[in-house]
């Protein structure tokens, strides 16, 4: 057995029988797990990762092993680790330091147990293991030969460490991969969002004003997904590109010091702090209903909440209800953290499939080419996305067209006019 550390072991086996399901759901990953088990690409290969200890993560993590790799795994968020899949992935000699519920400290502790392994590679979702390799164990950075980035905000991240010349290796930035933004932050946030919301809070969506907080691709989803369960829907944004784009999609678009007059649930998806403040909160309905899809804790002003509470109560799983010093009622889900995760079981597995074949092949990618290469963020190749979405079409049974030899000459022939 291997050093570990998660809630209780004794949660295996239900553990595993959530992994064996996501296995099902997730062919491509499956199927690159059997093309790379005989060459194993990722052989020599120590990879620490930092990235929500779920089912699909499990099915990642199991598949970096088959491919070769030695991995040592800790979650990217204090309350998005599913205790039942930690016990699973401990049981099958992965090193796992992650329970649902950290401290901070307890949070950091466990992204430093997974370095005794004096990564080649990191596979990071929010950039706190990339971070604390460079504030804190920058003696290992030698060792690396890159790293990849999961999300949105851990990009956004990394590029403000570039920028400053603060980059110490190189990182491709997964999010970017159109197969993973395209889908994962559009279909997967816009439904598991709603789950983790359904969840908690149980509430009928149809004749509900929802407001979004923020248009890019994860506020797309979540619109759309609000609009599909009968929901009037009020878009709120700082970007007037993304805001004439959402009055277009027809959504109703205001500042969100007029929409929080009128949300019945908010939800923030902007990567921004102070989206939602006491400012709002103090002309919102009683009992309007506050959740964050961000990946982390700021988008949402708790302490704003707090300070004009008497007190706040757990009502349900994932939910508190804050009684207001006159009376009213707000409700927080998932302590302002990304509600999916926190409340639900984050994205399906479907959708993971390619944001983590993605991942696997940045892996691939990185563990042949990394060596040498210079400390700067790298645009995911676009021939392992288009390979990734032609692998998923197979798997959906769906066949395309293909150019001719005509059409290719076509395309390159600039001489040809009307
Ligand atoms: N089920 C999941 N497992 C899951 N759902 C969303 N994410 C997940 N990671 C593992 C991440 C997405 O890829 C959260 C990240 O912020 C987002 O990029």
């Amino acid at each position: 057995m291997v050093d570990y550390k998660v809630k209780d072991i004794s949660l295996a086996e239900e553990g595993r029988m959530l992994i064996d399901y996501a296995e099902k759901h997730m062919p491509v990953l499956m199927h690159l797990r059997e093309k790379y088990s005989e060459s194993k690409p990722l052989k020599g290969m120590r990879i620490s990762g930092c990235l929500h200890v779920t089912k699909e993560t499990a099915v990642l993590v199991e598949t970096l092993r088959a491919c070769g790799a030695q991995v040592a795994w800790s979650g990217c968020n204090p309350l998005s680790t599913n205790d039942k899949v930690a016990a699973a992935l401990a049981a099958n000699d992965i090193p796992v330091f992650a329970w649902h519920g950290l401290s901070k400290d307890e949070y950091y502790w466990c992204i430093e147990q997974t370095l005794k392994i004096e990564p080649t590679l990191t596979l990071d979702d929010g950039a706190d293991l990339i971070f604390t390799l460079h504030n804190k164990r920058d003696d290992l950075i030698p060792n690396l030969y890159g790293g990849s980035e999961e999300t949105t905000t851990g990009v956004i991240r990394v590029r403000a460490m570039a920028e400053d010349g603060a980059l110490k290796y190189p990182i491709m930035a997964v999010n970017d991969a159109q197969t993973k933004h395209m889908f994962d932050n559009v279909y997967g946030t816009g439904q598991s969002s709603f789950d983790g919301v359904l969840r908690a809070s149980a509430i009928l969506i149809a004749g509900k004003t929802v407001v979004i907080g923020g248009y890019g691709y994860c506020g797309r989803g979540l619109a759309t997904r609000a609009k599909g369960l009968g929901a009037d829907v009020i878009v709120t944004e700082v970007d007037p590109v993304r805001a004439l784009q959402a009055r277009m999609d027809g959504y109703r678009v205001m500042p969100m010091s007029k929409a929080a007059k009128e949300g019945d649930l908010f939800i923030t998806a902007t990567g921004m702090k102070d989206v939602i403040t006491g400012e709002h909160m103090k002309v919102m309905k009683d009992g309007a209903i506050l959740g964050n899809a961000g990946h982390y804790n700021v988008e949402i002003n708790e302490p704003d909440l707090m300070a004009m509470s008497k007190g706040k109560k757990r009502v349900r799983h994932a939910l508190d209800e804050y009684e207001l010093k006159d009376g009213r009622r707000i409700y927080l889900l998932g302590e302002g953290r990304l509600v999916n995760l926190v409340a639900a079981e984050g994205h399906p597995s479907e959708v993971m499939d390619l944001s983590f074949a993605g991942q696997l092949n940045a892996m691939i990618w990185l563990a042949k080419n990394g060596k040498g290469l210079k400390p700067a963020v790298y645009e995911f190749p676009e021939e392992l996305d288009k390979e990734t979405a032609l692998a998923k079409l197979e798997t959906m049974g769906i066949k395309i067209d293909k150019w001719t030899p005509e059409q290719e000459a076509y395309a390159r022939a600039y001489a040809e006019g009307t």
